[in-house]
């Protein structure tokens, strides 16, 4: 969603004094990762890649989630650059790269500290570069890295140590080596540091500034959103809850206990972890729950009242991105159909009944575009409302993003960083080993990949693109382990921990290693089999840093449905 659209309940809430809700289900772990060794440093831009001789896409499955960028990269491997995927399966994307190095979930950490080993002992870091520009570099080469030998590092991730060394000598003799962090690797109780220690490693190489080299986790905004967000409407200090925890949060007793629940442009029952919790805690008679929604979706399924929201044909908006530099205005194409209105025109009228009088609520979404194009920036400069209104992307001044500035305390790239220090982590990046202690008891590692064809649980109700997502949830298996559990492809199984039990229909793949699950996509729970989808089995327990999700840190094990179940029943109690 756009950034009106998007922020338009926080200041209404702000001024309301209700809790406040960390919003990092999505890539907050990754981004204080990245945050501890880069501070906010700019990304370099996505479109330079075209000119890098050596692309690695790191935990990013890109044919589904960044497509432009994956046409870039086809651009730069006609000029004759190589791309490698960092992955733990071969997803969509190993077939776009030239090569795959797949490794054990969780473990990339352990793989960037041995990447920057063999770096370091084959002299192929930059050492200009790193005096320049880098901070704690002595210390790390001599406290950690030595630990993270090829051969350990086969150990610990799974991957050859001649396939560590060969990567290694791949991005480290490369003129311009650009490197895309996914997001959805950071998911993992030890996200944050993971996403620090890659972070480093085009530090060593010094990629920033060579043309074609760099880093992308993330597009910042150019925008300060706090005149839309208005935290500092509070009429006291208030707690704040997480997101991920929604379930735990409805269904435990808490001071002062949550009476209401409001929901906008979210689907919580389907996208959020531990959904069995989530369910109980939507179903409680005492909840007072709103959802304004475009779609009668799981959610929506449990409101007291519904709100018709517009689409995004039916509202104005500016939009940003997180992987590209552009912004752009979009103007409403149809009136709302119905009773249907945007967020904004909703918590306009909401704060007209309440009889908040602050400016910010009667400005109309075109008013607060303007405000946020107002604010000085130098990647806007002479961007105006009237050049966006024309209705084309417009590309920001990326000519003036400087790769040499790091925006960080000391002004260099921090692989010492006493802010890490401070938030509980290690000085210098590292790797922690972590007993699992379900490990032997559920023996699958379980991905919650997104689908190709749709976006986490919006477009659930679409058959069209349903079907072209083979119809039915389905859980892809390595044939060996097929075996081995005694099942047959197309097969109904269910897969359990002890959060909950889910049923899938199972589908052999290659793709998977062994002991290796995937269940593509965010099925809406009611529309499957068993009325539960595969969030039940996902835990709420948070990143290392960031509160983030863990979704992709949870294991299973499966068996033949005791009853099976057919078609798709409501798992509504
Ligand atoms: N088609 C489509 N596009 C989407 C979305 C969608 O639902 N569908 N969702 C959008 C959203 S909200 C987001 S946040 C982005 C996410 O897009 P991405 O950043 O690409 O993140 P994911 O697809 O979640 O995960 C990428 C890959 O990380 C791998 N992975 C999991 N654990 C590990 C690990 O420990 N190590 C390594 N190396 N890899 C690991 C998974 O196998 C997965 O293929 O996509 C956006 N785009
Ligand atoms: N198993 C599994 N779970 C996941 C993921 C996964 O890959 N696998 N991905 C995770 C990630 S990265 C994320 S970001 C979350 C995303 O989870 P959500 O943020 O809940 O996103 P969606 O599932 O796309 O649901 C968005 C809902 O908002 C509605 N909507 C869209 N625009 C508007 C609007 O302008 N106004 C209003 N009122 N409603 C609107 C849509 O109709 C849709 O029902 O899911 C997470 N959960
Ligand atoms: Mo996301």
């Amino acid at each position: 969603m756009g950034l009106i659209q998007r922020n338009a309940g926080q200041a209404f809430f702000h001024r309301l004094g209700a809790s406040r809700l960390q919003r990092t289900i999505c890539s907050a772990a990754a981004a204080s990762g990245w945050e501890l060794a880069m501070g906010q440093t700019r990304a370099t831009d996505p479109e330079s890649i075209v000119h890098s001789d050596f692309i690695v896409l790191w935990g990013i499955n890109g044919a589904s989630t960044n497509m432009h960028l994956m046409l870039l990269i086809q651009e730069a491997r006609k000029k004759g650059a190589r791309a490698a995927l960092i992955e733990t399966h071969r997803s969509r994307t190993s077939r776009l790269v030239d090569q795959v190095y797949l490794v054990k979930p969780g473990t990339d950490g352990a793989l960037a500290l041995g990447l920057m080993n063999v770096l370091v002992e084959e002299g192929l870091v930059d050492e200009e570069f790193i005096r320049q520009y880098v901070e704690g570099y002595d210390q790390f080469v001599e406290k950690v890295l030595p630990r993270y030998t090829p051969q350990q590092v086969e150990e610990i991730t799974g991957l050859p140590a001649e396939e560590v060394i060969g990567l290694a000598r791949a991005y480290g003799q490369a003129r311009a080596p650009f490197l895309r962090i996914g997001a959805g690797l950071s998911r993992t109780r030890r996200g944050a540091a993971t996403v620090r220690a890659i972070s480093c490693l085009p530090a060593l190489k010094g990629a920033f500034g060579k043309k074609g080299g760099g880093a992308l986790l993330s597009v910042k905004t150019t925008f300060d959103l706090s005149i839309l967000t208005r935290p500092d409407l509070g009429p006291r200090p208030v707690r704040e809850l997480n997101m991920n925890q929604l379930g735990r949060i409805l269904t435990s007793p808490l001071e002062p206990p949550i009476k209401s629940l409001y929901v906008y442009h979210s689907n919580p029952a389907a996208v959020l972890p531990d959904q069995n919790k989530v369910l109980a805690g939507l179903a409680r008679e005492d909840l007072f729950t709103v959802v304004h929604e475009r779609f009668l979706t799981d959610t929506a399924l449990y409101a007291d009242v519904v709100l018709p929201a517009t689409t995004s044909l039916e509202q104005d908006d500016l939009y940003q991105s997180y992987g590209h530099y552009y912004l752009q205005l979009a103007k409403r194409v149809l009136s709302p159909l119905g009773e249907a209105r945007s967020n904004w025109q909703v918590f306009s009228a909401l704060a007209r009944a309440f009889d908040f009088r602050e400016e910010i609520f009667s400005w109309t979404e075109e008013e607060a575009i303007k405000h946020l194009l107002a604010q000085p920036s130098p990647l806007r400069e002479g961007i105006t409302y009237e050049h966006l209104a024309q209705g084309k992307p417009v590309r920001l001044r990326v000519e003036k993003l400087d790769p040499y500035r790091f925006d960080t305390p000391s002004g260099k790239i921090e692989i010492a960083s006493l802010r890490a220090l401070s938030r509980g982590q290690t000085l210098l990046p590292d790797y922690v080993e972590r007993e699992d202690e379900t490990d032997d008891i559920y023996p699958f590692h379980l991905l919650t990949v997104p689908a190709h064809y749709t976006l986490n649980s919006s477009f659930g109700q679409d058959e069209g693109l349903q079907s072209r997502e083979g119809g039915r949830p389905r859980l892809l298996m390595n044939p060996l382990d097929c075996r081995d559990m005694g099942f047959f492809p197309g097969q109904m199984v269910e897969a359990y921990n002890h959060r909950g039990s889910c049923l899938f229909y199972l589908e052999e793949s290659d793709d998977l290693p062994r002991g290796l699950v995937a269940a593509p996509g965010v099925w809406w729970a009611y529309l499957s089999p068993g009325g539960r989808n595969v969030n039940c089995l996902v835990g709420d327990d948070l990143t290392d840093l960031g509160g983030g999700s863990t979704f992709y840190d949870h294991r299973v094990n499966l068996r033949l449905p005791i009853k099976p179940t057919k078609g798709s029943e409501t798992g509504l109690e």
